[in-house]
């Protein structure tokens, strides 16, 4: 039987949002997964079936139909295997999860425009910007569930989007010791925080791999573009992560060469 096949960088929030929203469904194996390396040109066969997008993760149906974009993938999967839904059904639910779900965009954006800073003058600034991301999530989560820990009654749609965005973060808990404040103001976000990080259907990555690949972002390269100096970017497959040591964490002075970061 022919798969859907997805395109995709595993170490990516935007893949990691669908690996968790089928390990949910418990339909991991109804979807095959074609890994791309983005340290490498890209196959122009993979590249011509996406006119004007070179972003993953992309998703070609078994009769050669094309999708992109993680969110609109993710809808897609959980429409299509209808059987056990991840998404609220009442309209009012659906409608604050979209709500929720619809501030993803920055705040990943600012997670990431800190976590690549390297002027210290900003630092502050961007610590501010998550802040008030947390702020509102916490908000949203005050006036729709205060007593309880996700969204709604179970782990759902809006925490497959942001689980795998806080799990990339834990690059800010090294590279910047980043923390929630320990406040009443943040302790609702934190309490769904730590509850979507633990969450059996969302264990694809750990902080060791994430601080690992994600060094160049905190040098300021994203994308696996190759930093001055180097000849292997930390996003590179081989050596594989595990056998390579911790990065410094001195960001906001040097950049590591290739052989402090276990990369030749
Ligand atoms: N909006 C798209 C989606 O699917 O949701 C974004 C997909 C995307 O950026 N994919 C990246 C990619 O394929 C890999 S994951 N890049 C290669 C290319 O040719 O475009 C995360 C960020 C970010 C930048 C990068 C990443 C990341 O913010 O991990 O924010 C969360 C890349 C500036």
């Amino acid at each position: 039987m022919p798969k859907p096949i997805l395109y995709h960088v595993p170490v990516c929030p935007f893949s990691q949002r669908l690996e968790i929203l089928l390990a949910l469904k418990g339909m991991r194996d109804t979807v095959e997964f074609h890994v791309v390396d983005i340290t490498k040109p890209r196959d122009p066969a993979l590249l011509a079936k996406t006119p004007g997008n070179t972003a993953l993760p992309v998703l070609e149906l078994e009769d050669g139909r094309i999708l992109n974009e993680s969110l609109i993938i993710l809808r897609y999967f959980d429409e299509r295997f209808a059987e056990n839904t991840i998404a609220r059904t009442d309209p009012y639910e659906r409608a604050v999860e979209r709500l929720f779900i619809s501030r993803e965009g920055a705040f990943g954006n600012n997670g990431y425009r800190f976590v690549m800073n390297r002027d210290r003058e900003k630092t502050g600034a961007l610590r501010h910007a998550l802040l008030a991301d947390y702020q509102w999530l916490n908000d949203m989560l005050m006036q729709h569930n205060p007593g309880g820990t996700f969204l709604f009654d179970r782990f759902g749609l809006a925490e497959c989007v942001y689980t795998s965005l806080m799990m990339r973060f834990w690059f800010l808990d090294y590279y910047e010791s980043f923390e929630l404040p320990q406040t009443k103001g943040f302790a609702r976000v934190a309490r769904w925080r730590a509850a979507c990080l633990a969450h059996p259907a969302a264990q694809q990555v750990t902080p060791e791999e994430i601080v690992k690949l994600y060094y160049d972002y905190a040098v300021g390269a994203g994308n696996g573009a190759l930093l001055p100096g180097r000849s292997r970017s930390s996003f590179v497959f081989d050596p594989d992560w595990p056998g390579r040591p911790m990065p410094p964490k001195d960001k906001y002075d040097r950049i590591a060469s290739d052989a402090e970061l276990g990369l030749v």
